[in-house]
């Protein structure tokens, strides 16, 4: 038994992620964590929500509320929505928690007795009128290239260009319209990593075996262009965790806060002492701190690329700078993207299908189901309304659904609902046990190395064997001639059900909780004797043929969604 710690990117709070976002970092994420808990590992699962940042500020003056009620809010619509998908956290967090600040400020304070908090004069525009310095995006005016009226202080929409906001004409406050905007200097805090940059890249190297997608991004960031860039840790926002040296206020700093992405990382670390304060657990020392027994932990991260940079850089550089004994991570997973129908997931255009509406027309396991099995692991897939229909109706109806209503109810119809006792197991019976042995062996090499998409598809495999078994030896045709031979049949056939239902669990949790129901199994661990397991329901065992898993998906069903969800959402 190993101690695992699994985190995933934490998902910002300004609105409702798509599936690309979900089979990026939390449902690959749930998927190993309910793997390493079924083969008895002791797990702490975490995620949280993302809180703090001009996104979090504009969403909610867009939604007319307080920023820190906008937060609870979607927190809590972010918790039941990721419920709804069966993401197993030990905790759900949040960013803008009282650990998390305190922690964040600790770290802070941690960096600058080390000497690697530069503090740096910059000029940047403040508007009188809001009594704030305003952040560039937080300021609008005419562009200077193309004469664009709503250009950004960072960029116009129109052109593309890239914007300092003083390059803007007219410039106004998008806080309040304000126009009396003057530029004045001002302090912020910068992380000296560039003098980790040795440190950094020789851990980096000694990564051989983590995902090349994974090291190739954060090696472009060490040793391209002008390398690894000292990083401004501050900003000029009133929502986020107030800028000072642990519990000391830092002269010069008043009014500013930490920049989402300092912060953000560290909630991974907070968000296990938020699960001890709530009563969840008694110790999150012993998984962060290598000084009490974090050492033995195995830290695995998981994320999409474009947030590799700051999980390999970044947050490490924060770990190793403060000098003090946290866990850094072990391996990161991390995702291409997923695109939706020949373009992108667009959320200002509803483009695609969002994790409220996947579960408003189907069940949770179709979506884990086709998200992993398709995961953009190597490169980058694409969601078709027809490639899901037919994964939903080929793997999960016709393949698995199907074998069990079909040999559950052969059983009910000809002996009863209980395992038959007679008959003895031949050649066939023998070669489908063997087969199975070697096919789980390498469904758990694969879970086991996180290979997503290879895990679906020896799970399928898996699945196959079974209706392959029954369509070769036809029970059914077997009965008429010999009844004891028809009975062993089904014997092993339906001791597939249990087995199938824990390998099958990490993917589709639902479904498979239903397979144990019918079959009146409350104790299936996971088979590592093969045999053994096959053998669990004993003649005589009493079931129920289960509720129908799977229903297909129509081709008028198909086509209206494919119209749904092709973007007109506001
Ligand atoms: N919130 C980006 C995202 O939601 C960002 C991840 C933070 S991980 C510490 O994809
Ligand atoms: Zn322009």
């Amino acid at each position: 038994m190993t101690r695992h710690l699994i985190t995933s990117a934490i998902p910002y709070i300004n609105g409702i992620k798509h599936l690309g976002n979900l089979v990026g970092s939390q449902l690959p994420a749930d998927l190993y964590a309910r793997y390493l808990r079924a083969r008895g590992n002791e797990v702490l699962f975490l995620c949280a929500t993302d809180e703090h940042g001009t996104p979090a500020e504009l969403a909610a003056a867009k939604a007319g509320k307080p920023v820190d009620e906008y937060c609870a809010e979607m927190h809590g619509v972010q918790a039941r929505i990721a419920e709804g998908f069966g993401l197993s956290f030990d905790h759900f967090g949040r960013s803008s928690s009282a650990q998390n600040r305190k922690l964040t400020q600790a770290f802070a304070a941690a960096l600058y007795e080390e000497g690697l908090i530069e503090e740096v004069e910059q000029r940047q525009i403040y508007s009188q009128t809001d009594g704030r310095f305003l952040p560039d995006r937080y300021v609008e005016g005419t562009c200077p290239n193309c004469g664009f009226e709503d250009a950004r202080g960072d960029q116009c929409d129109n052109c593309t260009k890239q914007l300092d906001p003083e390059d803007l004409i007219n410039p106004r406050s998008t806080v309040s319209g304000a126009t009396d905007l003057e530029t004045r200097e001002t302090k912020h805090l910068f992380l000296k990593q560039s003098t980790m940059k040795d440190r950094l890249s020789d851990w980096i190297d000694s990564k051989t075996d983590w995902p090349v997608l994974t090291t190739s991004i954060a090696k472009k960031w060490l040793h391209d262009g002008d390398g690894l860039q000292d990083r401004g840790i501050t900003r000029d926002l009133s929502w986020g965790v107030p800028v000072k040296r642990g519990d000391e206020d830092w002269p010069g700093m008043e009014g500013k806060v930490f920049y989402v992405w300092f912060d953000a990382p560290i909630e991974y670390i907070a968000c296990a002492q938020e699960w001890v304060d709530a009563g969840k657990g008694s110790d999150w020392e012993s998984w962060w701190r290598t000084d009490k027994g974090a050492d033995d932990v195995r830290y695995t991260q998981f994320m999409g690329k474009d947030n590799v940079p700051f999980h390999t850089l970044s947050f490490p550089a924060t770990i190793m700078g403060s000098n003090q004994p946290w866990k850094l991570v072990d391996y990161i997973k991390s995702f291409n993207y997923l695109t939706y129908d020949g373009g992108q997931f667009s959320t200002s255009r509803g483009r695609g299908v969002f994790m409220d509406q996947a579960l408003e027309i189907l069940p949770a396991d179709t979506w884990r189901w086709w998200l992993l099995s398709h995961a953009p692991e190597t490169s980058d897939a694409e969601f078709t309304w027809e490639n899901f229909q037919a994964s939903v109706n080929k793997d999960l109806a016709d393949v698995l659904g199907n074998f069990i209503s079909r040999i559950t109810k052969f059983c009910r119809s000809k002996f009863s609902e209980a395992v038959p006792e007679a008959g003895e197991y031949g050649p066939a019976e023998h070669a489908l046990i063997a087969d199975l042995t070697e096919r789980v062996a390498r469904y758990e090499t694969a879970m086991d190395a996180m290979e997503v998409r290879k895990s679906a598809a020896e799970l399928r495999a898996i699945w196959a064997a079974g209706n392959e078994y029954l369509q070769a030896e036809a029970p059914w045709t077997t009965f008429k001639t010999d009844p004891d031979k028809a009975a062993a049949q089904v014997r092993l056939a339906l001791n597939l059900i249990p087995l199938y239902a824990v390998l099958s669990a990490p993917f589709i949790p639902d479904a498979a909780q239903k397979m144990l129901t019918g079959m009146k199994v409350s104790d299936a661990g996971w088979p590592d004797d093969v045999p053994a397991a096959l053998a669990q329901l004993a003649p005589g065992h009493v079931f129920e043929v289960p509720e129908v898993l799977f229903s297909k998906i129509t081709d008028e069903q198909r086509e209206e969604w494919a119209e749904k969800f092709a973007g007109k959402r506001t």
